[in-house]
């Protein structure tokens, strides 16, 4: 697949994926809950340049830029900082480059639900990424995911899909926007849009999908009630960009799963309420602890 003119980007998922030298190459420290884990590629249609500066990896072809950045927590003075050094990085990069409109963020973090308060590690990732964010997003924050991972307690992965063009961002009026969220959700709201419709329209990036109604919580300890919320704000998520309801074989998913336990019973369901769609299923802890599942993904017109 690096070898094939046009890749943009290669994911390997969990511990059982190769490495490889290859800017384009990402290992993503999530396990697949259904053996062997397939392979995720970009593409775009012409000629991709690659290269490293820093930590950083990127690579760039028809408008369309990967960048990606994995950094030890432990080369910096704690979670905070690493995440802020991590945006700050891919914020310096970004701008000086054509496609300077950063569409879409993932980010992995271990142990996201340790500590309590305004000191669990997901609320100082948030933090973190605030600052490192400055004023970079102040037009409006990029679709986002942020999920927990098992894989090296101290490692942090943040990647993005960036282009010469904008594109526009999609809220869900089931749901507070995040940036909005009251403060007993942390001392920095998190700064993500609930999707991002890509600059031509022609598909929609979606962010990271959970049982959240409002800006609260619902059907704690209940994962089938979860993952039907999480279905309904998908919906209206397309509703709310303009698009046709549904997902389709050319919409791939990916599905969180807190608990391995769930996994079987939460990809049948998946398999029966949205049949012939590819579902990547991944262990992986939703950053409320009582939230056991979470989608995101594309959609496509
Ligand atoms: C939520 O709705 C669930 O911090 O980047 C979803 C997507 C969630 C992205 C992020 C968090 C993030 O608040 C959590």
């Amino acid at each position: 697949m690096l070898a094939e003119p046009g890749t943009l980007a290669v994911f390997g998922f969990g511990s059982g994926a190769p490495q490889h030298d290859d800017p384009r190459w990402l290992n993503i420290p999530l396990e697949g809950l259904e053996a062997p884990s397939p392979l995720e590629v970009w593409h775009v249609q012409g000629p991709v340049e690659h290269g490293r500066e820093g930590a950083l990896s990127w690579s760039a072809g028809e408008g369309w830029m990967f960048a990606s950045l994995t950094l030890d927590e432990r080369d910096f003075d704690d979670l905070r900082q690493a995440a802020a050094a991590a945006y700050e990085a891919l914020g310096e990069f970004v701008v000086q480059r054509d496609e300077h409109h950063v569409l879409r963020l993932w980010n992995y973090l271990g142990a996201i639900n340790d500590g309590d308060g305004d000191v669990e590690r997901y609320k100082l990732f948030c933090e973190g990424r605030g600052d490192g964010m400055r004023s970079q997003f102040k037009h409006g924050f990029p679709a986002a995911t942020a999920i927990g991972h098992h894989g090296e307690p101290h490692c942090l992965v943040v990647y993005l899909l960036a282009c010469d063009k904008p594109g526009k961002r999609v809220e869900n009026p089931r749901q507070v926007s995040a940036w909005q969220y009251p403060r007993r959700y942390g001392r920095t709201a998190p700064s993500f849009a609930r999707a991002m419709a890509l600059p031509e329209g022609d598909a929609l990036a979606i962010s990271g999908t959970a049982a959240v109604v409002g800006h609260s919580s619902a059907h704690a300890d209940d994962p089938d009630a979860q993952l039907e919320e999480t279905l309904a704000n998908l919906e209206a998520l397309l509703a709310s960009a303009g698009m046709p309801s549904g997902f389709d074989t050319r919409s791939p998913l990916k599905a969180y799963v807190r608990r391995a336990s769930d996994a079987p019973r939460i990809i049948e369901l998946l398999n029966h309420r949205l049949p012939g769609v590819p579902v990547l299923a991944l262990h992986g802890d939703v950053c409320r602890r009582e939230l056991l599942v979470e989608i995101d993904g594309w959609r496509y017109v």
